[in-house]
């Protein structure tokens, strides 16, 4: 068999060709705080991701065809539908955190979205958003108008992409709450096989999505981190400057974090990770 040649690298995960159809999307331990990778590894995290993927890959087919075509046997690589990926990250927002928070602040909108006066950090929306965001190759994706984002895709993609995003958010964020679990924030990355859509990328994976604990929700503040809290923590408890390179992590916040990791994986799938 010819061998996966390497052909992208993300901050936490490394994409092989397989062949001219398929990708072998790979998932490491690596975790990034305040977005530096930090040289210690989480063992299992990218099982974790990869099988959190596979889980709502599995379970949103009727509402969207995915790439998936198998998880093997390393439980951390994914073979996949090769796509012409769309130039737009597709973000659902339930919640005001991050950028989505930001912009409001400054602007009052997201997005070109008008929202109601006087909303806090943290808070709930009336109702979930499209926020599309331009693809960074380097820094932040920067948050784009609906007019720009279906000048990059077409109308009518436009509208199909809004509308999908929005269906897969409910249908994760019910399943999430169910369980105690609330999903803030989300980014979908769509592909082109041909004329269908096809979603790709990661799904509801803790590095997509902001999953915050429902019992500790507060609006009014930032929100703890359901995976990446005791790691943050310790970062900020020495004094980092949050740029690179960033800390070692001492063996008992490498434990916690990937207890946290395992702890949300059978929560949200009801299984335990092998
Ligand atoms: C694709 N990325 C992001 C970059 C990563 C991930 N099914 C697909 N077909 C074609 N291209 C992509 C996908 C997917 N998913 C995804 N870039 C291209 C990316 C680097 C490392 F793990």
């Amino acid at each position: 068999m010819p061998e996966a040649v390497h052909v992208g690298s993300g901050k936490v995960r490394e994409l092989y060709a397989l062949d001219d159809e398929r990708l072998l999307l790979v998932a490491s331990d690596r975790i990034s705080v305040f977005d530096v990778v930090l040289p210690t590894e989480i063992p299992d995290k990218g099982r974790v991701l990869t099988g959190l993927s596979a889980f709502w890959f599995e379970r949103t087919r009727e509402l969207v065809p995915n790439h998936m075509l198998g998880v093997r046997e390393d439980g951390r690589s994914m073979e996949c539908r090769r796509l012409e990926m769309l130039p737009i990250e597709c973000v659902v927002r339930g919640y005001l955190a991050g950028s989505g928070w930001k912009d409001y602040r400054a602007t009052g909108t997201v997005c070109g979205h008008a929202l109601p006066e006087g909303l806090r950090e943290s808070e709930r929306l009336p109702r979930p958003i499209f926020t599309p965001a331009t693809k960074a190759q380097e820094g932040h994706d920067e948050n784009i108008t609906r007019e720009q984002a279906a000048e990059l895709v077409g109308a009518e993609r436009f509208e199909e992409v809004e509308r999908v995003s929005l269906a897969l958010y409910e249908f994760a964020s019910r399943h999430a709450a169910e369980r105690g679990i609330l999903l803030a924030d989300t980014k979908f990355e769509f592909g082109l096989d041909g004329d269908e859509l096809v979603l790709g990328d990661e799904l509801f994976t803790p590095d997509s999505s902001r999953f915050w604990p429902a019992g500790e929700y507060e609006p009014g503040r930032a929100q703890a981190s359901f995976d990446k809290q005791y790691a943050r923590d310790y970062c900020e408890s020495i004094g980092w400057d949050k740029t690179y390179p960033g800390p070692e992590l001492p063996d008992e916040v490498v434990q916690g974090t990937r207890s946290r990791y395992l702890e949300g994986y059978a929560l949200l799938t009801g299984t335990e990770l092998e």
